[in-house]
């Protein structure tokens, strides 16, 4: 598993001495020198820093603002939380040691396990020692002259190093609306991805909920089952499937571990990384008893599954519309008020062109007496008072607690505000500011030597995000390899290299349904100002790891690499 002679070990030891002297002359203090500064310490940062270590033998500092590791995981401690990706394959594949020792409880993990199980990793790895907590990195320069990234930390410190690698996930920056009046709020407020550690005490309380996105569709019900009282602001309505959670049985725990080399296979395969495969029949192509049939064996499945029925669900209109029509039907059917199942069920996009999300008895949720729905896209939030939430009908919701379930600055968000500067001081937010573009979602004209795992362009949030974290480390770690037994120092994407992916990004986009959700994370349309772009690349996690193999077989064509 593990690759390095002691040749090339000794030498990656002269460069980092000759790195640390360099650093020493240009003012940069001493042991803050290294190959490669990776930010973040979540799935991404804990593999990018397990390849580059231990299997290249770089010197490595992982930055994390974090006061412990886990990335997502550590931030996204809401009530109902869960891992939609099913649990066993929402983990690492590299080891085949770590398969078949961990065991995963349930089918869809909540944050406490998944931190159990990156904890895990990074113990067995020895990776603690080259992780930094609690430091965030406020600005990051390449230092054109020296070749090297320059990573200021909101403690005062610099750290350099020839490569800088983002992992920084793809939904890290909370997005809390600019809604007038919250800071005249008498009670709590709360964003669902900066949720309190010790928990919120929800008894006794009137509760309100901004948002019915997969967060607000999780944490809902729990919510309403100690609040006194729940009202949920919708502004748009969406589908759900059930998730159908559950004990991870004997049998089938036995199941993943005698046939990991299979799991992994299909999850390598699959257009989107799940353990699954996408059936390869057509939506129109069956009867309507057939189909009828095929969903409800989907919804009693119950997870992302259902997105798997058919094969042209995400590429055609007509065969969305069936599901659109099933998944309608089902939330009629559930919400015993119809005025409510209306609201529910008054879906204005394709299913799937948003973020599908699964649930636990959302829906039911709506059956209780002391849930309430208000539609704001009828009428919208007009301020927060001292009381409450008030909106423009002048309809007043006395409140105690306020949770924003309202999602974050996707994809580019935490890019952005970590202040990147490349080649003669090209700021990344200049670079992006009619939106983000790169080449393959791992590089940028203008920034040298600068990598992002799951970056805007990348399949990332589209797939199983462990497999497409995996596949990009890899591919980096690979790259490095390449650089350094080739002798060269520096690699920048080109700027023609760039443009032909954002139209493969864009053409990939536009055979699918997805562009057609106006009020989708995936544009930045839930982001006042923010770009209208798809961000990721919807052509298949399997394609695109073809397409990134066959880059770097041709000697990393659109690569600009030099000594
Ligand atoms: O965020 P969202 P999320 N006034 O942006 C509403 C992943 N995830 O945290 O659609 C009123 O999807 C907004 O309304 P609209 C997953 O990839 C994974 O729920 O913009 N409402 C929407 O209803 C997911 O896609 C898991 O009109 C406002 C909601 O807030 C991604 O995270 C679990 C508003 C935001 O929905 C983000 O999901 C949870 C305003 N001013 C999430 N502003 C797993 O299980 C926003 N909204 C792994």
């Amino acid at each position: 598993m593990y690759s390095g002679s002691k040749c090339h070990d000794l030498l990656m030891r002269m460069e980092i001495t000759s790195d640390i002297v360099e650093g020493q002359q240009r003012g940069y203090r001493q042991g803050r020198s290294f190959d490669a500064i990776v930010v973040g310490a979540g799935f991404s940062g804990l593999y990018q820093l397990l390849c580059l270590r231990d299997r290249l033998g770089l010197s490595v500092q992982v930055l994390e603002a974090a006061e412990e590791i886990g990335g997502t995981w550590y931030w996204n401690r809401y009530p109902g939380a869960r891992c939609d990706s099913e649990s066993h394959s929402y983990c690492y594949s590299f080891s085949e040691q770590l398969w078949q020792e961990w065991e995963w409880s349930e089918k869809y993990p909540g944050p406490p396990e998944i931190r159990r199980y990156l904890n895990h990793v990074a113990d067995k790895f020895d990776l603690k020692r080259d992780i930094r907590l609690n430091t965030r990195v406020t600005s990051a320069h390449y230092d054109q002259a020296a070749n090297r990234w320059r990573a200021s930390t909101d403690d005062g410190d610099v750290y350099t190093a020839q490569f800088l690698i983002t992992a920084v996930g793809c939904l890290s920056t909370a997005n809390v609306p600019d809604l007038p009046g919250l800071d005249s709020f008498q009670g709590q407020w709360y964003h669902t991805g900066q949720w309190p550690h010790k928990g919120v005490d929800f008894r006794g309380k009137r509760v309100g909920q901004i948002g019915t996105g997969s967060t607000g569709i999780q944490s809902a019900p729990v919510i309403a089952e100690t609040a006194s009282h729940l009202t949920v602001f919708q502004r748009t309505a969406n589908y759900s499937v059930p998730a159908r959670n559950g004990p991870l049985s004997p049998d089938f725990k036995r199941w993943i571990r005698e046939n990991a080399g299979e799991i992994r296979t299909t999850m390598r395969t699959a257009v989107n990384g799940h353990p699954f495969l996408i059936s390869e029949t057509s939506a129109l192509a069956v009867s309507p008893a057939e189909r009828l049939a095929l969903y409800e064996k989907a919804w009693e499945t119950g997870g992302l599954r259902f997105r798997g029925t058919f094969r042209d669900l995400v590429t055609s209109n007509e065969a969305n519309a069936t599901a659109v029509a099933f998944l309608k039907d089902k939330i009629r059917k559930i919400v015993k008020d119809p005025a409510t199942a209306e609201k529910l069920a008054d879906i204005d996009h394709p299913y799937a062109a948003k973020r599908p999300p699964i649930d636990t008895d959302y829906f039911e949720t709506f059956n209780r007496d002391n849930v309430m729905l208000v539609d704001v896209r009828a009428d919208p939030i007009e301020r927060i008072t001292q009381n409450g939430i008030r909106t423009k009908g002048g309809a007043e919701y006395p409140l105690d607690i306020i949770v924003f379930a309202t999602g974050f600055d996707g994809m580019t968000g935490s890019l952005l505000r970590m202040n990147i500067r490349g080649r003669d001081g090209l700021s990344l937010a200049n670079a992006w500011a009619a939106g983000p573009r790169n080449y393959l979602g791992l590089q940028i004209a203008g920034f040298p030597n600068l990598f992002t795992v799951t970056g805007p362009g990348s399949p990332s949030v589209l797939c199983n995000m462990p497999v497409a974290i995996e596949q990009h480390v890899e591919w980096i770690s690979d790259c490095i390899a390449h650089m350094r037994k080739e002798g060269l120092t520096r690699i920048e994407a080109t700027e023609e290299s760039m443009e032909d992916w954002m139209a493969k990004v864009n053409a990939a986009a536009n055979a699918t349904v997805l562009p057609q959700a106006k009020h989708s994370w995936y544009l930045g349309a839930n982001i006042p100002g923010k770009p209208r772009v798809f961000m990721p690349y919807a052509g298949g996690m399997a394609h695109y790891r073809k397409i990134c193999a066959d880059v770097a077989a041709r000697n990393y064509e659109g690569f600009t690499l030099s000594a």
